[in-house]
């Protein structure tokens, strides 16, 4: 397969010395596989002769199956002895869907591996260095670490927790609003937010709601971003007094991409019969005793079922749900330049809140940009004191 990735001029950041310069490469290689490597990372590799010249380049697809060290072998061809590989995450050394990745670099006589981070997976974990410094090749590890966790941290964290990252999105007026009074809420924000909303649900392996969203909007809540991707988007709506119309866009299309409701035990036992028509049309239908209530309990199911992402759209009790529960892992805001007024009128974050300002979710590595007449605000909250300990 041919592959293609953005240009070397661009690389992210303004590296200063030739590893960073050559690992910023790696990442955006990496970066080339954004919606095609779920469950797995995203890898780039560069491989580099004596003089620094780029020799062999490679990044990681799922369904292509190779990985990125390999394909980057593959193109430096026979002059990789003595040569250094820059790759985007530890190489592995365990035989999984291809043998161990160490082996090929051993194997070409590579004398020097620069990468940024550990692969948490268990099967890989430290061992893919080991492996290549007990064959007398010279591992750096660390350039670019911040740069490459942000890259993979739906993976990273999927890793690490068994639960699926979770990024909220939510598009709010200049009062906080989310809809009027009557819940209108097409549209706040306006084309380019909508846009980059679709980027998000891209990048994501699943997308949530909850029932009154799904009850008021009557969303599709698919991918229309036209890119390619791996895995279908699933659509999973909180609902646990089962309210999931049989005639809602998102039921009618169930058999063209996934969708599970979360509904509580009891509703689904009383509304036996709705929950027989859902199912007909394809829904997947989960009785659950919180009911979805207990998002750490969705989060687990959903890490189950290999969901590295998920996508949080609103409406605010279920933001509230999240927020409460210490589980949301990226925020962005969409603010838009409009008051909508009215104490009625839903507020973007619900659930209980907190007493104390201090007890307020910040967040940190915050970016702002402007997005037409809107202003988005991404950032990565906090965590809290009472977490740390
Ligand atoms: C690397 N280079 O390009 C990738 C790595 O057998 P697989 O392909 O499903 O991958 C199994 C594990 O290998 C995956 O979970 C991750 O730990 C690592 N992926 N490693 O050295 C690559 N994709």
């Amino acid at each position: 397969m041919q592959q293609t990735a953005t240009p070397v001029s661009e690389p992210l950041g303004e590296p200063r010395d030739p590893d960073r310069r050559m690992m910023a490469r790696a990442l955006e290689l990496a970066a080339a596989g954004v919606g095609q490597v779920s469950p797995g990372p995203l890898v780039g590799c560069v491989i580099v002769d004596d003089r620094e010249k780029i020799i062999g380049e490679g990044f990681y697809i799922f369904d292509r199956v190779r990985h990125a060290e390999t394909l980057a072998l593959e193109q430096a061809g026979s002059n990789t002895c003595g040569a250094t590989a820059y790759v985007s995450l530890e190489p592995h050394a365990h035989h999984g869907r291809t043998p161990p990745c160490t082996n090929a670099l051993i194997a070409a006589g590579i004398k020097r591996i620069v990468a940024p981070i550990e692969d948490p997976n268990p099967e890989v974990s430290g061992k893919g260095f080991a492996h290549l410094r007990s064959a007398g090749i010279e591992v750096s590890v660390g350039s670019m670490a911040h740069e490459a966790e942000r890259l993979n941290e739906k993976y990273l964290h999927f890793m690490r927790t068994g639960r699926p990252f979770v990024h909220l999105k939510l598009a709010v007026s200049l009062d906080g609003k989310i809809a009027t009074r009557t819940g209108d809420s097409r549209w706040i924000a306006g084309e380019e937010a909508r846009a980059l909303s679709h980027r998000l649900r891209y990048e994501s392996d699943a997308i949530l709601v909850g029932a009154g969203t799904a009850t008021v909007d009557d969303p599709l809540l698919t991918d229309r971003s036209g890119a390619p991707r791996r895995r279908v988007l699933v659509r999973i709506v909180l609902d646990e007094r089962l309210q999931t119309a049989a005639d809602s866009q998102l039921a009618r299309t169930a058999r063209d991409a996934p969708v599970l409701v979360f509904s509580g035990t009891s509703s689904a036992a009383a509304a036996s019969d709705a929950v027989d028509t859902l199912q007909a049309l394809g829904v997947e239908v989960i009785a659950d005793e919180t009911g979805g209530r207990d998002v750490f309990r969705v989060l687990e199911e959903l890490g189950r079922r290999s969901i590295q992402s998920l996508l949080v759209e609103g409406g605010g009790v279920v933001a509230g749900a999240f927020i409460d529960a210490g589980m949301v892992d990226k925020a962005t805001f969409f603010i838009a330049p409009v008051i909508i007024g009215g104490r009625e009128a839903p507020t973007a974050v619900a659930g209980v809140g907190i007493e104390k300002m201090a007890d307020a979710l910040r967040l940190d590595e915050v970016e702002i940009t402007q997005r037409g007449s809107d202003v988005e605000i991404t950032g990565y909250p906090r965590r809290r004191m009472k977490d740390e300990g």
